[in-house]
């Protein structure tokens, strides 16, 4: 049953939101305080652009919390066991924030885009009042505020296209997470190859939040001759590229180790950061579950898990929990994310999931799926 989704001033809106309402948005969660498009009514044709063609979409959920001033480079240095010595203007990194425990507390991409100030682009947690408690605690001189900017998603095979005749040819040459100032019609933004899928494309980072619906529509028009449509973080290419989403596949305790993130951290490294002599007693006792796929059997699911399911092995006993599930195309299986115990995974054994319409068996899987 679909229930309807409360539009009031206390949750925000994106400056494309009009736009994507006149696209045909049908499904909308919440992420950073602010309505996130999830769904315009045909999840085959979304995938489908993705995988294929070329799909846009309103991600201004994903906030940048700005460090600016003189310990910018400092206080991004503490937040992040990602080790940032040759960070440098124009190429953004992906780098997980722990908490003082070494869980993870958010998972951005970080750019720095100037000399002294760097972007946190952050999913769905209030790391704005972590990092200003951490420099006012700290005594840093950094001032650390949200900035009127707004990404839009230009995502798939044919992204690159839409994008050059946008932009110029010189966006074919840009490295994963590289990015550059450039306007279009005036309109001023950041263009990055990036992006929440294995598919390949760009965010336009939009730093005007009053020219949404005109970016959007020259976006629209420019990929016309080449099928762009309308479509959100895709729920069934996510879960085939294994790719985290933070709050849905975490909890309160999730370590880089178990979520395989352990090759964007350095612990070892000199600086100080938060949850340093946490991660090395994590690393020393070794992680007791990983982030993980499923195969799972059954019919093919036609939607998704509302709450993570249940997984049990041996003929009861806890195996862990699948966080977010789906019927995949390319697979031709129902898959599935779940954080499983390194025993199961250790005994290559088979698990039941116990989904709201009963018990599927399946079998545990390294990520990506596909
Ligand atoms: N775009 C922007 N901000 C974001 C996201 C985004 N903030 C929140 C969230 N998404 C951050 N999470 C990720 C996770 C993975 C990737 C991008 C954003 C990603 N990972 C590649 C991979 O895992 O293969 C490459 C990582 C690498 O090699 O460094 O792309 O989507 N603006």
């Amino acid at each position: 049953m679909s229930i309807t989704l409360s539009l009031g001033p206390r949750v925000r809106k994106s400056p494309y939101f009009e736009s994507a309402r006149a696209a045909g948005l049908a499904a909308a969660s919440v992420y950073n305080h602010m309505y996130m498009p999830t769904g315009y009514g045909d999840p085959a044709a979304e995938y489908d652009r993705l995988i294929n063609g070329v799909a846009m979409w309103d991600v201004a959920v994903e906030r940048q919390v700005a460090l600016k001033g003189p310990d910018a480079l400092a206080l991004a240095r503490y937040l992040t066991p990602r080790n940032l010595d040759g960070l440098v203007v124009g190429q953004g990194k992906y780098a997980p924030l722990c908490n003082f425990e070494g869980a993870v507390i958010n998972d951005p991409v970080l750019l720095q885009v100037s000399e002294d100030e760097i972007w946190l682009s952050i999913a769905d947690s209030d790391i704005k009042l972590w990092a200003a408690g951490i420099a006012g605690a700290r005594g840093m001189d950094v001032s650390v505020f949200e900035p009127d900017v707004s990404p839009l998603a230009i995502q798939g095979p044919k992204a690159v296209d839409v994008v050059a005749s946008l932009c110029g040819d010189w966006v074919r040459d840009l490295r994963y997470f590289a990015f550059r100032s450039h306007e279009i019609n005036g309109i001023p933004m950041i263009v990055a190859r990036s992006g929440w899928s294995k598919q390949g494309g760009f965010e336009f980072y939009l730093q005007d939040g009053s020219r949404g619906d005109e970016l959007w529509a020259l976006v629209a028009e420019a990929g016309k001759p080449y099928g762009i449509g309308p479509g959100t973080p895709n729920y069934i290419e996510r879960i085939e590229s294994g790719l985290i989403s933070y709050g849905a596949d975490t909890d309160d305790a999730s370590t880089p180790f178990e979520l395989g993130l352990g090759k964007f951290i350095d612990i070892d490294q000199a600086h100080d950061f938060a949850g340093k002599k946490a991660l090395h007693a994590l690393r020393e006792a070794g992680v007791t579950r990983r982030f993980m796929g499923l195969l799972i059997g059954g019919d093919p699911f036609t939607g998704t898990n509302e709450s993570p399911w249940r997984l049990t092995w041996r003929g009861g006993d806890h195996a862990g929990y699948a966080s977010a599930s789906a019927y995949s195309p390319r697979a031709e299986s129902n898959i599935a994310v779940a954080m499983v115990r390194s025993e199961v995974i250790a005994a290559a054994a088979p698990v039941k999931v116990h989904t709201d319409a009963g018990d599927l068996d399946a079998r545990v899987v390294e990520l990506p799926i596909i």
